[in-house]
């Protein structure tokens, strides 16, 4: 049962499709209280069992309990226990305990979770502005009501087939060679892969939809020649366009009024990769709908997916908070030059380039630029900062609504870095510069179900770890986590350790984990149908399936992955092993590097299980059973006449293929 109730003149986000009538909020409202006078304020008082999913792409737990989280779409490349904002903005929590309802805050600008933070019983949700609306969705679990939510959101987006492959990235690659070189080292070591990114250095000078001729000379002959491979290229676009006479996009976006506006009208300026830049208003439809159709530059030389970045949008400073830095520091300097020694620099010679520095840092992702510039809205002007979470949202739908018209019949992959609720019916997300850290996995695993739960189903992080320097057994163990994610890419940051499968020793270890993702593609595939088909969750928090069991409601580091399966991944340093949890009796299984599969029934409870670097442990719920294949180097090349079934004795498997 859902509700919706309309505080004030709220934003038109677009994240629900289905039509509502708003009703009046009740007498006594049973689901908590709110104030919306100055400000909304929604506070529910929690039962100690209460369990709150939800929220999406945030930090810590499953359980969301026990921090704040603020919806403020953020790049910042530190995924600390400490921060409070990511790159999405996903208002949906589930109360579950004694009752159960899920409360979506349709509201596209800042917005608080306090779960249990201020006060350790109180769920706190707040945001400055009283113009909203709040949807109360009613079920009998959990479950239930991630599924209505979820039919309320429309349908996820569902990937290519070919996504389901492995990719490698890495920000660095700069060249058609190094891109060949790359494939070239897959396809000799027989490491199965499907994918190769491109990060920023294909463009000419950063500039979107172009391609730099010197470093990727005959660009569509080189697509072609990678798909003759089995090789997508899958390339970045960035969301701020460079101000350059004669850039053609440039230009027309001028021209046509499609890029954000200050408030006296002029073109908002903001740097970023490309140096000056310009945002296209992706909230306006028209501009939308002429940035979309610029991806087809891209198709027509053979491109068939993309990754959306930077589109918080991130800003690394802006005219005024240069102008207004530049000032502070005129200052600093001439306070500094009153007491101008030789004696006092000596002294305090680090406090100029500290206090600068300070200054300067604060020029990225500075709130205050979220104020300086409007979106274009049918013919209305809105501040930015009121709809920022909607910018990566709207960035992606102008990718998803115009491939739909250049290949109507044709999946196209997307994801992107930014997202609001609703994005999920255009494309997929990844969650950003994480680091190589053991923790890290962990944080991977704990954010897929909450994202499945908001609707986005094509999720993966950057396996290996985007920051700092990865280690082999870290790579191996993310890779048997990433192996299960519908996005499986490894990718990671300029400047650090390379980490292609092949750059390590025994690479054999590598060709056999990344061949078990192929083993279980058709699997993982039709569970992804199933999931986007029926808004139901690939990936769900074993609570979901044993709600009465609290030990299965607290175990956060493993998964039910589709209807049959559940995983169990090792995350921690040096372990040969891990223990885990088993709600009911299961069939364990291990991929085992001689390309069998161990197998042995465990019944309900604690257990040890040995998992070596170069195995994959995976549980079959009873009386179930899950397709496996041989491997393959790439998806067109999975023979589905190998198939055969894993599980236990009699069970049928219902196999989805599109
Ligand atoms: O400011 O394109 O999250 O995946 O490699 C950094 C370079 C910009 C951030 C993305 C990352 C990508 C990087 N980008």
């Amino acid at each position: 049962m859902v509700n919706k109730y309309v505080f004030g003149s709220p934003f038109e986000t677009e994240a629900v499709v289905t039509a509502y009538d708003a009703a009046k909020l009740p007498e006594c409202f049973e689901y908590g209280e709110i104030s919306a006078d100055s400000g909304f304020c929604y506070q529910y008082q929690m039962d100690a069992k209460d369990v709150i999913y939800g929220l999406g792409e945030a930090n810590r737990g499953i359980n969301k309990r026990g921090y704040l989280y603020v919806s403020d779409c953020t790049d910042d490349p530190n995924h600390t226990e400490e921060k409070t904002s990511l790159y999405g903005a996903h208002n949906f929590v589930i109360v579950s305990g004694k009752k159960h309802f899920g409360l979506f805050f349709d509201y596209p600008g800042k917005m608080t979770f306090d779960v249990g933070y201020t006060r350790q019983d109180m769920l706190t949700v707040s945001c400055e502005q009283e113009n909203l609306y709040l949807y109360v969705i009613s079920g009998d679990s959990a479950y239930d009501v991630v599924k209505q939510f979820r039919k309320m959101i429309g349908t996820s987006y569902v990937a290519p087939k070919y996504a389901f492959g492995f990719g490698q990235s890495r920000w660095g690659y700069k060249t058609k060679d190094d891109i060949a070189t790359v494939v070239k080292n897959y396809r000799d070591n027989h490491i199965p892969i499907d994918m190769v990114y491109l990060d920023i250095d294909y463009m000419q000078d950063f500039k979107d939809f172009t391609i730099n001729p010197e470093r990727f000379p005959d660009f569509p002959e080189f697509v072609q020649e990678m798909k003759d491979k089995k090789i997508h290229l899958i390339p970045i676009i960035d969301a701020g366009v460079k101000i350059e006479t004669g850039y053609d996009i440039y230009e027309e976006g001028v021209k046509n009024g499609y890029f954000c506006k200050r408030e006296d009208g002029s073109d908002f300026v903001a740097a970023v990769w490309p140096g000056w830049t310009h945002f296209p208003d992706v909230l306006n439809p028209d501009a939308r709908e002429w940035f979309g159709g610029k991806y087809e530059i891209l198709t027509q030389m053979g491109i068939d997916g993309f990754w959306n970045d930077m589109n918080e949008p991130c800003i690394f400073y802006s005219e005024e908070g240069v102008r207004e830095v530049n000032a502070e520091i005129a200052d600093y300097v001439e306070t500094f030059e009153d007491q101008n020694t030789t004696e006092h620099l000596r002294n305090n010679g680090s406090i100029l380039p500290w206090a600068v520095r300070e200054k300067l840092d604060k020029l990225q992702n500075n709130p205050k630029d979220y104020t300086r510039f409007y979106h274009n809205v049918n013919g209305q002007k809105v501040r930015h900062d009121l709809v920022h979470n909607l910018f990566g949202f709207n960035m992606t739908r102008a990718a998803g609504e115009a491939l739909k018209k250049i290949a109507p019949d044709r999946k196209m992959l997307l994801f992107s870095r930014s997202s609001y609720i609703g994005m999920h019916r255009y494309g997929g997300i990844w969650t950003g510069d994480n680091h190589s850290w053991w923790s890290h996995i962990l944080l991977n695993l704990k954010m897929m179900p909450s994202l499945n739960m908001c609707g986005f189903l094509y999720t993966g992080a950057d396996l290996g770890g985007f920051g700092s320097n990865t280690t082999r057994d870290l790579l191996l163990r993310w890779l048997s986590l990433g192996i299960f994610t519908p996005l499986m890419r490894n990718h990671t940051a300029i400047g650090t350790r390379e980490q292609e499968c092949y750059q390590f020793e025994h690479m054999e270890d590598f060709r056999h984990v990344v061949g078990v993702r192929y083993r279980l593609i058709p699997y993982l595939y039709s569970e992804y149908l199933k999931a986007a088909k029926r808004d139901e969750m690939y990936f769900r928090p074993l609570g979901f399936d044993y709600p009465e069991d609290t030990r299965a409601i607290e175990t956060e580091d493993q998964l039910l992955l589709g209807n049959e399966a559940m995983i169990a991944p090792v995350y921690t340093q040096n372990a040969s092993g891990r223990v885990v949890y088993l709600p009911e009796e299961m069939k364990f299984i291990k991929f085992m590097p001689d390309g069998s599969i161990f197998e042995e029934i465990l019944g309900r409870g604690t257990h040890y299980i040995d998992v070596a670097l170069n195995e994959i442990p995976l549980f079959i719920r009873k009386n179930c059973c899950i397709p496996v294949v041989d491997a393959a180097e790439n998806v067109e090349a999975i023979d589905m006449k190998t198939m055969k079934y894993i599980g236990f004795e009699g069970a049928v498997y219902e196999l989805l293929e599109e």
